[in-house]
């Protein structure tokens, strides 16, 4: 495995100002065509905090790939861990799923492009969905650790955005309303939320957990809003789930027992899980 790379180069490819990251994007799923077989992706998947092993439901694994030997992925600024993507069979629907199993996120500091690089490379690869899920904190007292929601709209206070140069891009139904009535079919207790995406990467304050919720937050995290933003500027349609893991800070009264919430985690496992898996053989019907 390729995955550490020069943490003394200093500019990220990415970031340069001569580089096109579509063009970059284009480059990744040219890598990804020939190391799984097929020009062709249906639906994407990125796997958050949680959501690790929740993938190997959706069907058989065809290829797997190193983050390191796609282009826009190796991270100059982190070195070590680098994740790998799979391409992944789903069920009998002769569909293709292309499964991201880590995210760079904004507080790494890469850039928004960075940041935006799975999902662009996601629609160069032919997917017009893309399933993003997050661990993150609930707001929402009602949430127990292990609880999945539905991301109904978003605040994004990460004070940044994916699409570069004039280029409005209309967020009205950003979390597909079908994609959303799709999932409740498969799971009519699911709940939906508002997405509050901070920068991180620390955690919130417990005021400005109460200020999320004047805003209109359920849901507090680090990723996600700039990823979804880029999958509309890029034509897909987006379906937000996100496993709350623990109670947002000032939320509960207590810190929550570590073990609770490991507890909580293996036990959604298996419901996110199916529930993921379920989701995208009736998307991509
Ligand atoms: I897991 O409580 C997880 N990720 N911002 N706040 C934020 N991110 C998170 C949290 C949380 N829990």
């Amino acid at each position: 495995m390729r995955c550490v790379t020069d943490p003394t180069e200093d500019t990220p490819e990415l970031d340069r100002p001569d580089i096109d990251p579509f063009e970059v994007a284009r480059a990744a799923a040219a890598v990804i065509a020939e190391r799984s077989g097929t020009d062709h992706h249906d639906i994407a998947l990125v796997l958050g905090s949680g959501w690790g092993q929740t993938g190997d439901l959706v069907g058989e694994t065809v290829a797997t790939i190193d983050n390191a030997d796609v282009p826009g992925f190796a991270a100059a600024a982190v070195a070590g861990h680098c994740g790998v993507m799979r391409s992944v069979t789903v069920g009998d629907t002769g569909r293709r799923a292309l499964v991201f199993g880590t995210r760079t996120h904004f507080y790494e500091g890469r850039g928004v492009r960075a940041v935006a690089h799975g999902v662009r490379t996601a629609a160069a690869a032919g997917c017009s969905t893309i399933v993003l899920t997050n661990g993150c904190g609930g707001l929402n007292p009602a949430w127990g650790p292990g609880t999945p929601v539905l991301i109904r709209d978003h605040l994004n206070l990460t004070a940044a955005s994916p699409i570069e140069g004039a280029h409005f891009v209309d967020l009205t139904d950003l979390y597909t309303p079908r994609l959303r009535e799709l999932a409740r079919e498969v799971d009519p207790d699911l709940d939906e939320g508002v997405y509050v995406q901070f920068r991180g990467p620390h955690y919130e304050t417990p005021a400005e957990v109460a200020m999320a919720k004047v805003l209109g937050g359920d849901l507090v995290g680090m990723s996600t809003t700039l990823e979804a933003i880029a999958a509309r500027e890029s034509g897909l349609e987006v379906l937000g789930i996100s496993l709350v893991t623990n109670l947002a800070a000032g939320i509960s009264e207590q810190a929550l027992s570590h073990d609770e919430v490991i507890e909580a985690g293996a036990a959604a496992a298996d419901r996110c899980g199916r529930l993921l898996a379920q989701i995208v053989r009736r998307a991509v019907a």
